[in-house]
């Protein structure tokens, strides 16, 4: 559970300057690094380490890397429980305190602690930290070995460093991990479903370590609206006299949570949490029981120096872009983000569609336990997120497959499944949908079977058909009518689309990298998506260029982005601004 600081709770913050190693040969552990290194300089957390070091031969490497740094216990820690709190260690990490191994995290950008038991103020203690980009092939979101290079029949360097997927691997403590100090007897992670159903809906799970009763508060600015309480934290109510949370209106009330005995607050957490009711039906998205057609973008964590480490005011930068578009939504791709993400996407009313880290699902190589490790990140993200009212949707994977279509067909149904029915389980209040790639499957891809709405990736235009409109948008319109007849009742979602051009180069005729030809591909393409009866929005690819691994395909950066790097508007950003605004 996040970090928050009340009259009960505390939460000393672990930015600043790292002690920074590196272990070329991967015996780091063996020399003894998880007690003490011999530092090579400084890495700023948040922040990725690959940038920060590219001179010292950091940037293009997957690690391991090992960071360390030192904290001295402040004085409120006195009687409280400590807790080491990451909100998230990417790619993969092991964790050391004082020398002793903590554990370890392969959930890439998702959020684990340790408790450590009460601790003396003043004293003083050492974190160590491993961090390792190179995920296993089997992982969900699979790393590339050089024997994949080989069967594929493809230089090992020809993707440098070497990855599945079309964004940099920045490594790093990404975000602020923090030193929490809780009360003994403490409430944990709720559960909080606020639905919208003739008036508000909620339903709370308080689960608490420590005996005493729980009080729930709803309030409304000072008001409160709601007081009731429950020995066992939970609670249903019905028929709230709430406004709705919407786009147009993204209303939100606190959420109060008390732990107490006799008259005494022993701790509280608040939740800003929302009313709303997604669903589809018909071939429908309703939010709170409105037609929505969702408008906006792929986004990526990018930013130049900073890699994927968080900065606060790119976050607001990045929504206040997609905001001038005239965007209503995005989605995480391909990988959670930040909670402050979604917290200003509440305030602003976008919507988002939630992905969990997985991309290029490589079934060559998944196992029993790929699946396991791929539900338990589902898991993490839905526990983490599903009280946020901006997340509409959990879309499990992106581009699942990297195979032949005889192949795929036989090894991935079995997987979908099992993937979306533990998923449904963990949250029955949103859709879940999956993104698929281009015509790679045939036109009925396995996928969409357990999808409540198609998400599809398409780059007619550009990859397939590059230069030729009036062939791509044909194609892509037979490929949604074919679609709409198999699956009358799910809505068709072009979750990709988009074009690279490099700013500032410029063609009068049909150009691909020129900023006409990416304006053009995606004015063709909304129109498109806008006249079709079951298509419920597209976002395009991307918001922002972002970079990538090293590839002859890749000038530094994925070009598709509407904005540079800098954030600076291409003539698509004012193409489309016109058409959504
Ligand atoms: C896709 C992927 C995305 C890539 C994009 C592209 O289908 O989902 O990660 O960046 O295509 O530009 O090739």
């Amino acid at each position: 559970m996040r970090p928050e600081r009340n009259a009960y709770r505390d939460a000393l913050p672990l930015d600043g300057f790292w002690a920074a190693a590196s272990d070329a040969n991967d015996d780091g552990e063996m020399r003894g690094f998880a007690a003490n290194f011999i530092a090579e300089g400084q890495i700023a957390v948040p922040g990725s380490i690959n940038e920060q070091w590219a001179e010292r031969g950091w940037r293009d490497c997957l690690g391991p890397f090992w960071l360390r740094r030192e904290i001295v216990v402040p004085r409120g820690a006195a009687g409280q429980l400590a807790r080491l709190w990451f909100a998230s260690a990417d790619l993969s990490a092991r964790i050391w305190w004082n020398g002793h191994l903590l554990g370890s995290n392969e959930a890439p950008f998702l959020p684990f602690s340790f408790d450590l038991g009460e601790l003396r103020p003043g004293t003083t203690h050492t974190i160590t930290v491993r961090l390792d980009s190179r995920l296993p092939s089997n992982h969900p979101l699979p790393g590339i070995e050089s024997a994949d290079f080989t069967r594929e029949g493809r230089g090992k360097d020809e993707i440098f460093p070497p990855v599945r997927y079309d964004f940099f691997p920045y490594s790093g403590l990404h975000r602020t991990p923090h030193l929490c100090f809780l009360p003994k007897s403490r409430l944990e992670s709720p559960h909080i479903e606020a639905g919208f159903k003739d008036g508000g809906t909620l339903r709370v799970r308080a689960p608490s370590a420590g005996d005493g009763r729980i009080v729930l508060s709803l309030l409304d600015g000072e008001t409160a609206l709601v007081r009731a309480v429950a020995e066992d934290g939970n609670f249903d109510f019905s028929a709230l006299e709430v406004e709705p949370w919407s786009p147009a209106s993204p209303k939100r009330y606190r959420l109060r949570l008390e732990l107490k005995r006799d008259a005494q607050t022993l701790d509280q957490i608040d939740r800003e949490i929302g009313f709303r009711d997604v669903r589809i039906q018909h071939g429908r998205l309703l939010l709170n029981g409105e037609a929505m057609r969702l408008k906006g973008f792929g986004l990526h964590e990018d930013f130049p120096v900073l890699g994927k480490g968080q900065a606060l005011a790119v976050t607001v930068k990045d929504l206040e872009l997609l905001r001038w578009c005239g965007g209503n939504s995005f989605r995480t791709a391909h990988y959670p983000y930040a909670e402050e993400t979604l917290d200003l996407a509440d305030a602003l009313g976008l919507l988002v569609v939630s992905e969990c880290a997985s991309v290029n699902l490589d079934f060559r190589r998944t196992t029993d336990a790929t699946l396991e490790q791929h539900i338990a990140h589902i898991e993490r993200l839905i526990e983490r997120d599903h009280w946020h009212p901006c997340v509409i949707a959990w879309s499990l994977t992106n581009e699942p497959g990297f195979l032949a279509e005889a192949e795929y067909k036989q090894a991935a149904p079995g997987y979908f499944a099992e993937l979306f029915a533990a998923a449904r389980v963990l949250d029955a209040t949103r859709p879940f949908t999956a993104a698929n790639v281009g015509s790679r499957h045939g036109l009925l891809d396995p996928l969409y079977a357990h999808c409540d709405f198609l998400s599809l990736n398409r780059y007619l235009g550009w990859y397939e058909h590059p230069a030729q409109l009036d062939i791509a948008i044909a194609k892509l319109r037979d490929e949604f009518d074919a679609l709409a007849a198999a699956f009358p009742d799910k809505p068709i979602f072009v979750s990709e689309f988009g074009a690279d051009a490099v700013a500032g180069m410029h063609s009068s005729s049909d150009q691909l990298f020129s900023e006409e030809y990416q304006a053009e591909l995606i004015a063709r393409y909304w129109a498109l998506i806008e006249g079709h009866q079951q298509c419920i929005g597209g976002h395009i690819w991307n918001l922002i260029d972002f970079k990538t691994a090293q590839n002859f395909r890749r000038v530094v950066v994925n070009h598709k982005g509407v904005f540079t790097r800098s954030r600076d508007p291409k003539m698509a950003a004012w193409r489309v601004r016109g058409m959504w605004r």
